[in-house]
């Protein structure tokens, strides 16, 4: 009899502990699918936006361009042809509007910051869109990859926002030197920057 009631204590022990168990791994699934959808919405944070680069001023140079913006950095990606070979100079410059046959309706370099023309990172300074120059191949093709985090997509901060402005290819390159231009030449392909 007294065996009886040690088994029957036993097995009450075993099935509240078991129970304990399954509630405990039923907490830990439902912690481990919070994380995962936590994980989805920072993924879904990664912004990206892309555009055909169009030829202008009687050019043949087109091309994509690609934004993306991860955990505060702006990476810039662009693919182009059509181009003569050697350096050239890229820009965004300060209006999305590439409508006119010489890419002027974009208006000057993007310069949110009232700074002097110059090259990225220059101590004498540079416009937010002075991304510098470029080389293409004996083909005419060129990638252009850059990133920084004084650019953003779409946020409150007009000095960062590249909504609404123009990525410029020019013929000739930017000497860097000469304002407020750094008489880089005709405007070759234009993509406006837009949401
Ligand atoms: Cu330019
Ligand atoms: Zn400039």
């Amino acid at each position: 009899m007294r065996n009886i009631q040690i088994l029957s204590l036993v097995l009450l022990f075993l099935g509240s502990y078991s129970c304990k168990e399954a509630k405990k791994e039923t907490k830990d699934t439902m912690e481990n699918v919070e994380a995962m959808a936590e994980e989805v919405i920072e993924e879904v944070e990664v912004k990206t936006l892309k555009f055909s680069l169009e030829p202008k001023s009687d050019s043949n140079v087109k091309g994509e361009v690609s934004f993306t913006e991860e955990n505060g950095t702006v990476s810039m990606n662009v693919g182009l042809s059509g181009l003569t070979p050697g350096e050239h100079a890229i820009h965004i410059h300060e209006k999305a509007d590439c409508s006119s046959a010489d890419g002027k309706s974009t208006g000057g370099h993007w310069n949110p910051t009232f700074a002097p023309h110059g090259k990225w990172g220059s101590q004498e300074g540079y416009h937010r869109g002075d991304i510098g120059n470029f080389t293409a191949d004996e083909k005419g093709n060129a990638t252009v990859d850059f990133s920084t985090d004084e650019w953003c997509l779409g946020c409150g901060d007009e000095t960062k926002n590249l909504i609404g402005k123009a990525v410029i290819v020019h013929q000739g390159k930017d000497d860097f030197v000469t304002q407020p231009t750094g008489d880089a030449g005709g405007r070759i392909s234009c993509a406006g920057i837009i949401e």
